[in-house]
């Protein structure tokens, strides 16, 4: 029996052991069992492995080469106890070096962290890459007539003077760059204020402050802060007096015309319909004032509240809302809140998607709106401690992200992120880096939406709703819907390729032929009598189930055909619509469930059903979003009535006495809704804000030709073209 010289170069199969016993002439050696046996094919293995190293070491084979193949060789010599025993000494080795495994990673990314701060720093003092160029060049200083006021001034961005609390602790001290910061006031001038300049302006030094202590025995053990620990803070002395023609510039705005709660000229049924709308945020504000300031949510039946993240998400989401509105005195608090007690640095986990959203979008957003620095710094500082979630295998980010530890991970219980949440943090990481001229928010974030553009599994357009951030692959494939976990995918490809300016081809290409498989796929009719609905695919099975979160299509729809898309667009759209208003309509308190399913056969006596679990309604806004954009774009006055139906409805079924209002546990029993004791920040933050767009008469509010809103309803400016 002759043994493949190539097979000598590696272990055994167990097919050249046998071969190589039966052939062996000297059948005595094997008596004496399995490891006799070994011995000898060892010795012989020995001797040709000798041989080969002979040979190799003539050849000149690189030295590391060597150094494996006799490491090979040796491994090969051993007996098999003598492995097991090397195996499991190693297992342990390795379970022990997990367990120590985050003081390890601590002191990794503790390094780390230096080097990215350091590239971070080389980044800001190179050329900004081309592709990005028409875009940040418009932010220095291109941008639409920033109106000029006192904030219109040049810059010093700040030397990060770190300060360690403790022995051990490093300082990471940044270097100083200077950097022309621009203040924009934009929107109409309605909106623009005297003396909402920031008393903040100017305070430009950030400082670095390690991360409050976390106890004791942790921080003897980290002994290296990630310096997205530490807080940024400004300094207000550091700013030189600006020059002579930015004293110029810095001419107060126009006369405020502070923002009129309800404007002088507007109908008697337009004052008494934004009236209300006033009312309603100054009712639901009032039970966030009294029982849970600072927090997240107002619990408003225990007068209570509750923490998700510990960032103040309601008064956040409801800033630029109380600017529009007008409501100054209330404005005035939060803001005093924002620069007095909002703090990110917080050893808390966020969700990297409802964070943007919520506090990033609404941070930015009142920085437009009020040409306050304070915002763009807040919305600064926040940005960089999202970043961490970028770190993965795939650049598809995880879920979680540790604003205080500078640390990001995926849920407990998969690796996967969910699709909306990845892909709808666009609009506001890529606005970050054209205010601050920083090209790594845009970068990150547009490289997820190249990935998803690229990738397989795909259905004529439509997304699955998880992807993997390990391989950057769809996951959970095969299920369909413009609902939750899917839903704001959809939104954003064409908010993203309208607040560009309508030149990333990609993004159109995408939504375009997402509209068509939802066409194809899901679009149906009832049975009864016709309404157009969405319904899911499961697995080639269609479902005719819609979630109320899909209820902002319509208004997505028409945002594309106003842009030029398809006029089937608008059709499409204008139907939807209906749908979502029966939604409200058939339901006896006049509020939609949570998710509706549609009859198909038309013997059945109701388009709506409502299943048991599907019956509570959350105060969402996606129905009253979409009837903005409709009443925009038609001036079909209907879009209003409806609206002010619904309104109607949630101050007779969901207002709480004494203040805020209540998510219900059923919209199908007027006598017995069940407050589910919930306000949710988007009420103020979109909700009312919808509202109060829809009955407002001013199409230069927040016009539609100039501002995209993010999903949370913050609006963010469409960047301007570059110029030819
Ligand atoms: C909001 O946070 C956003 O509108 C998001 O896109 C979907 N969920 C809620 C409102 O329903």
């Amino acid at each position: 029996m002759t043994i493949n010289p190539d097979q000598r170069m590696y272990p055994p199969s167990r097919k050249d052991f046998i071969s190589l016993t039966l052939s062996d002439s000297h059948s005595q050696t094997y008596n004496n069992g399995k490891h006799r046996r070994q011995s000898c094919w060892r010795d012989k293995q020995t001797m040709q492995a000798e041989q080969q190293t002979r040979t190799v070491a003539r050849t000149c084979c690189p030295g590391w080469k060597l150094v494996l193949f006799l490491f090979k060789e040796k491994w090969k010599q051993l007996s098999r106890l003598q492995r097991s025993l090397i195996l499991f000494l190693l297992a342990l080795l390795l379970i022990l070096g997990l367990l120590s495994y985050s003081s390890i990673t601590e002191h990794w990314r503790g390094l780390s962290d230096q080097e990215d701060w350091l590239e971070l720093n080389d980044r800001e003092l190179k050329a900004i890459p081309p592709g990005l160029k028409p875009v940040l060049g418009q932010a220095a200083g291109k941008a639409p007539a920033p109106v000029a006021g006192p904030h219109l001034r040049s810059a010093v961005v700040p030397e990060a003077a770190g300060e360690a609390r403790g022995p051990n602790i490093p300082i990471l001290v940044k270097p100083p760059i200077k950097k022309k910061i621009f203040a924009n006031k934009r929107g109409p001038p309605s909106l623009h204020k005297d003396g909402n300049v920031s008393d903040t302006v100017g305070r430009e030094k950030q400082e670095q402050v390690v991360q409050e202590e976390e106890g004791e025995e942790e921080e003897k053990q980290k002994k290296i802060v990630s310096w997205r620990g530490a807080m940024i803070e400004a300094d207000q002395a550091t700013e030189p007096p600006p020059s002579a023609n930015e004293k110029e510039a810095a001419a107060p705005p126009a006369p405020a015309n502070p923002a009129d709660t309800v404007p002088l000229e507007a109908s008697p049924e337009t004052r008494e319909r934004l009236e209300a709308v006033c009312d309603a945020f100054r009712h639901a504000w009032k039970g966030y004032k009294d029982y849970a300031w600072g927090h997240d949510e107002l619990k408003p039946i225990s007068k209570s509240f509750g923490e998700w993240f510990g960032l103040g998400l309601t008064l956040i989401d409801a800033l630029d809302t109380m600017w529009i509105m007008g409501l100054k005195e209330e404005f005035a608090e939060a803001k005093t809140w924002v620069e007095k007690d909002l703090s990110f640095n917080k050893n808390v986990d966020v969700n990297l998607f409802e964070t943007t959203i919520r506090i990033l979008g609404g941070l930015l957003s009142t920085y437009h709106l009020t040409g306050d620095q304070l915002f763009l710094e807040k919305a600064k500082d926040l940005g960089s401690r999202l970043m961490p979630a970028f770190k993965t295998p795939s650049k598809i980010p995880f879920s979680d992200v540790n604003i205080g530890k500078g640390t990001a991970h995926p849920p407990r219980w998969t690796s996967d992120s969910t699709l909306a949440e990845v892909t709808s943090i666009q609009l506001e990481f890529r606005e970050l880096s054209r205010l601050t001229q920083d090209p790594q928010y845009q970068e990150a974030v547009n490289e997820v939406m190249t990935l998803v553009h690229k990738l397989p599994g795909k259905h004529d357009g439509l997304v699955p709703m998880f992807i993997n951030t390990n391989n950057g692959q769809f996951t959970h494939k095969g299920v369909f819907t413009l609902g939750a976990r899917a839903d704001s995918y959809y939104e954003y490809l064409l908010k993203q390729w309208i607040q560009g300016g309508k030149t990333e081809d990609n993004l159109l290409e995408d939504y375009l032929q997402a509209i068509e498989g939802v066409k194809k796929h899901l679009v149906r009719q009832t049975g009864p009598s016709k309404l157009t609905f969405v319904g899911e695919l499961s697995h080639n099975r269609f479902n005719p189930k819609m979630d109320h979160l899909v209820c902002f299509l319509p208004g997505t729809l028409a945002l594309g055909a106003h842009n030029g898309l398809p006029g089937d667009h608008m059709d499409l759209a204008v139907q939807l619509m209906e749908t979502c208003h029966q939604m409200y309509k058939q339901m006896e308190t006049g509020l939609s469930p949570e998710i509706a399913h549609f009859s198909l056969q038309a013997s059945d006596g109701s388009d709506v059903i409502v299943k048991p679990a599907d019956r509570h309604n959350l105060l969402r806004p996606e129905t009253v979003e979409s009837l903005f954009y409709m009443y925009r774009f038609t001036k079909d006055t209907k879009y209003r009535d409806w609206g002010w139906d619904m309104l109607q409805s949630f101050n007779k079924y969901t207002k709480v006495s004494g203040g805020g209002y209540t998510s219900i546990n059923n919209v199908r029993d007027p006598l017995s809704p069940g407050p589910r004791d919930k306000m949710e920040s988007f009420f103020l933050g979109e909700t009312l804000k919808y509202f109060y767009l829809l009955f407002s008469d001013d199409m230069e509010l927040l016009s539609l030709d100039k501002y995209v809103f993010n999903t949370e309803a913050h609006p963010l400016p469409i960047w301007p073209s570059p110029p030819k």
